[in-house]
This record gives structure tokens, C-alpha cells and sequence, in this order.
């Protein structure tokens, strides 16, 4: 295989489910179901995605990703009918992927992982979001606020994306990938968003996104999924979570809530 062999990748601001999804799929592709694909035989490093699944399997939390070879986690897969690709899941600092959506670049590989990919998967995990306020929150928060020094209140908040930076991340995707690329978005953390379909949760939350998917076409079709790959929260669910199957447990949905395939929103890649 060689370094222009065609890639899938899977995009995010930090703690999006990137990791937690590629734990999943690695499992499923183990197992043989609810997949298509394959690994293939070669020598990548799979050390990562094993630590990550058995974290799954044991219903603890990914790490961060802090993977040694500094571009991140490739694996490289097989689809039945024989044809190969590789699967990567670049490990770039929040700062980073701030950077690409202020400049509207991005790093040298990255690009050229976007570049050549035939899939590219953006994850936005829907309990780490930021909602647009309504007016009525900015005002209790000014009252709120009062005569206190903004100072005190200098805790480093973790970075949660809001809809101008997801439509913003997923605009540089769109314009950085070759025009044959499927691009995904893919809602993470689904279990915790009830009742509701991927493509309703998309309209509500992140208007700006769901905008975004239908200007594209007929250009590109942008697919949209909902994703619970540990089928519910691991501080809260753990004790329900860990009597049933790691596969078991997981859902993966299209837009309008029905049952796919865990490596849908990645087959781009192997398709044709
Ligand atoms: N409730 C819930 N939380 C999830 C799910 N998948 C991932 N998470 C949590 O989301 C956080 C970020 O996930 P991770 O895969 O590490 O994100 P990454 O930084 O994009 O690789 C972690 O705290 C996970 O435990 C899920 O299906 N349900
Ligand atoms: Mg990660």
C-alpha cells in the first residue's frame, strides 16, 4: 500500500468522540458485524486502537489521545471486495484545529490527509456544545454578574465548539477534500440527546450546520449520523452498561433515526 492509497479520516475539536468512535469500529471490524470492512495485512501499529477498545469493553473513558507517532492513529483497512484504504485519526492540540478555523488553513499533513481522503467524518459530541444563549440567559448573566471582577472568575474553561465553529471546521473540510470525498458529520454522545432524530437535533442546536448540509448539495452530499458508541454515559449508566455486550450496546443511526452500519459514516472510502 502505498502513501496515496485512499484514506478515510476522522475530524473533530478535541473530546468529540473521535477516539471513543475508532474504539468502536476497531471492535466491530474484530467481530465481523455491523460493518463491511475489514483489516488488512499490514504492519500498522495497532497497539492504540487494542488500548482503546479494551477501555470501551471495560466501560472506562478513552484517554486523551496521546498516541507516540506524532501524526496520529493510522490503521489501514479492507473492504470485501478487496480494495484497501487507511483509516486516520490525526491527533492535533485544541489549538490547532482554533487555528484552522481563524486562518481557514491547515497544517501541512492534515491537508494533505484531507486532501486525499474518499471519506472524512466530523464529529461534534452533542453534551459538549455550546447552545447559542437566548437573550433572556445574556441578561440574568449580566445581572448575575453584577460589580463582580471578571477576574475572579479565571478558571481555564474546557473548549466547547459552538455552531459558528463546527459550520466553520466542517467549510475548510468541505473546501480542503477532493470533490469525490463523502463527507460525514456524525453526532456523538446520541444517548444523550432523547427523542429526537440526528437530522431535528441538527435543525435545533446547530442551525448554521444544518444550513451548511443543504447548500452543499447538489454539489456534495453531506450525510448526517447519531452515534452512541458507549450506548450511554460512563459516570452515570456504568453499572447498566457494563452487564451488557460492548457492540451490543452501541447505536449508529442515519439522519432520521434508523438503524446503519458502524462503519457507514468512514465506507466512502472503500465504496467504489
Ligand atoms: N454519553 C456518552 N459519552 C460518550 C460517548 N462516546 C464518547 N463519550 C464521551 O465523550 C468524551 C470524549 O470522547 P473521546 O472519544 O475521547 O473524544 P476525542 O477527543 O474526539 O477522541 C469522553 O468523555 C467519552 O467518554 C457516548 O456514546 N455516550
Ligand atoms: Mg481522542
Amino acid at each position: 500500500m502505498t502513501e496515496f492509497s485512499p484514506r478515510a479520516i476522522l475530524v473533530g475539536f478535541p473530546h468529540a468522540g473521535k477516539s471513543t468512535y475508532l474504539a468502536l469500529l476497531f471492535l466491530a471490524i474484530l467481530r465481523g458485524e455491523r460493518c463491511s470492512i475489514q483489516l488488512a495485512n499490514h504492519r500498522d501499529d495497532r497497539e492504540h486502537a487494542n488500548f482503546l477498545m479494551s477501555a470501551l469493553l471495560n466501560c472506562k473513558e478513552a484517554t486523551r489521545t496521546e498516541v507516540s507517532q506524532k501524526k496520529g492513529l493510522r490503521l489501514s483497512i479492507r473492504h470485501r471486495s478487496g480494495e484497501e484504504g487507511l483509516l486516520a485519526v490525526p491527533d492535533l492540540s485544541g489549538e490547532t484545529w482554533q487555528d484552522v478555523i481563524e486562518t481557514g488553513t491547515m497544517d501541512a499533513d492534515l491537508f494533505d490527509d484531507v486532501r486525499y481522503s474518499r471519506s472524512a467524518a466530523l464529529f461534534i459530541h452533542v453534551g459538549d456544545f455550546a447552545h447559542d444563549p437566548l437573550i433572556a440567559d445574556v441578561n440574568a448573566g449580566a445581572d448575575a454578574l453584577g460589580d463582580a471582577d471578571p477576574r475572579e472568575s479565571a478558571a481555564p474553561e474546557p473548549y466547547t465548539p459552538t455552531q459558528v465553529d463546527v459550520a466553520e471546521l466542517l467549510q475548510v473540510l468541505d473546501e480542503t477534500a477532493g470533490p469525490e470525498c463523502e463527507i460525514s458529520v456524525v453526532l456523538s454522545a446520541f444517548d444523550l440527546a432523547e427523542g429526537i432524530t440526528p437530522a431535528d437535533w441538527l435543525t435545533d442546536n446547530a442551525p448554521l450546520v444544518a444550513q451548511y448540509l443543504r447548500s452543499a448539495r447538489p454539489r456534495r452530499t453531506i450525510r448526517l449520523y447519531g452515534l452512541s458508541a458507549q450506548g450511554g454515559s460512563f459516570d452515570t449508566d456504568r453499572d447498566q452498561l457494563s452487564d451488557r455486550d460492548g457492540l451490543d450496546r452501541a447505536i449508529m443511526t442515519d439522519s432520521d433515526g434508523v438503524d446503519a452500519a458502524i462503519d457507514e459514516p468512514i465506507l466512502g472510502l472503500l465504496r467504489r
